[in-house]
């Protein structure tokens, strides 16, 4: 149990495959195909997400925010929840959401500008994607009190990065968190950008962890590419959650490999040098892939079949998705006031007008004939 901060980094799997002391013991306690399941998934979501940034290329989806480099993250503390746990995502995170449940075809609609991409099938506890930064999460706070009057054993996590700990909803969020020991999990992936700026820009403070620890919240710093380290953590802090011991801050120390969303160039502001070692000596992919073949669980063939698989998923989703019927118009000012102003009512009227037909839906979109 996490009684306390950790300032010191807790590393498993150490970038060249090799397991630590602890990370033996912790690995020795997975079964085989959860030990499969870390690898199996994060080639998903790494194919996943360089799929979708192609589609973006090609102006099949409108913008996209990748996240290769992130996947130990992401993957790890995912397959540490269960599927009573409330997931508060912010816009980067597919791998969670797919892990939690949600279709593939959902994330790209999502990222095709369309309702259905924000909407969770039942029994999936996944809220739409935030943007505005660190909003989800006092709601998270929010969430994880109420499961906490209701006597409810499922928790709350809000999935943030570096640069939402300037945000007052962080400290808001952490400070109620820890007066009112919520089952509440803040984890934040820390890739050390908020687009251009680094966290040396965004903080006085060297971790994240110790801003967790300033609100009395049991604050701990991980490998954020070391994906058994990330789960076993996040496994801990989960089980604490649920035991009424409270909430917990994760500091998961990862890099954004490419660029903040397909509409920045990262070329501009980074140092090619400090690109190419966490490319080519942390990957969190390779890293665990060198673990998994020096125990025999992984061979050549395998590893073929499985991304064959992944890519077929892939792209039965992308079809779902370019399937899916466009809107009419004038869903343009759906969703954002239940009653729409006189300006906005105007130009409503006008672009039915121009579009023919009641509300526009007799005019199809010529892409969809
Ligand atoms: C309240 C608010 N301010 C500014 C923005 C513009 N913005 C979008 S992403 C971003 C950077 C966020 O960085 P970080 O929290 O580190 O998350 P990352 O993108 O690195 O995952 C900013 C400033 C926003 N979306 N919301
Ligand atoms: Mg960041």
């Amino acid at each position: 149990m996490l009684q306390q901060t950790r300032h010191d980094m807790v590393q498993y799997l150490r970038p060249n495959g090799w397991l630590t002391d602890e990370g033996k013991k912790v690995w020795g306690g997975l079964s085989r195909e959860q030990k499969l399941d870390l690898y199996r998934w994060m080639v998903k979501v790494r194919l996943f997400d360089r799929r979708a940034v192609i589609l973006q290329r090609q102006g099949r989806i409108g913008t996209y925010a990748p996240l290769e480099g992130q996947e130990a993250a992401q993957v790890g503390s995912a397959l540490a929840l269960g599927r009573e746990d409330w997931i508060f995502p912010s816009y980067r995170e597919h791998g969670v959401s797919m892990i939690a449940g949600m279709p593939l075809a959902h994330i790209l609609l999502y990222w095709m500008g369309r309702v259905e991409g924000n909407t969770a099938p039942e029994g999936v506890r996944v809220l739409p994607p935030y943007v505005p930064i660190a909003t989800q999460m006092p709601q998270a706070m929010g969430a994880a009190w109420a499961s906490k009057l209701k006597r409810e054993s499922s928790l709350a996590i809000a999935y943030f990065g570096d640069g939402a700990t300037s945000e007052g909803d962080f400290h808001e969020a952490c400070n109620f968190a820890g007066v009112f020991q919520l089952p509440v999990l803040f984890f934040c992936q820390n890739n050390q950008y908020a687009i251009s700026v680094p966290f040396s820009r965004q903080s006085a403070t060297s971790t994240v962890a110790e801003k967790g620890q300033a609100y009395g919240i049991p604050s701990v710093r991980v490998d954020g590419n070391d994906v058994l380290a990330v789960y076993h953590v996040t496994a801990e802090a989960a089980e604490r959650a649920r035991n009424g011991g409270g909430a917990t801050l994760i500091e998961a120390v990862t890099y954004r490999q490419g660029s903040h969303t397909t509409a920045d160039d990262a070329t501009r502001y980074r140092d090619p040098e400090e690109v190419r070692i966490w490319v080519e000596e942390r990957d969190p992919v390779d890293r665990c892939r060198r673990l998994l073949e020096r125990e025999g669980l992984l061979s050549e063939e395998y590893i073929a079949s499985w991304e064959e698989c992944c890519k077929k998923e892939i792209q039965e989703a992308v079809d779902a998705a370019e399937r899916a019927k466009a809107p009419p118009p004038t869903h343009l000012f759906n969703h954002v006031f239940e009653t729409l102003p006189p300006s906005l009512l105007r130009q409503r009227e006008e672009l039915v007008r121009k579009e023919g037909g009641p509300d526009g839906s007799e005019n199809p979109d010529p892409r969809h004939p």
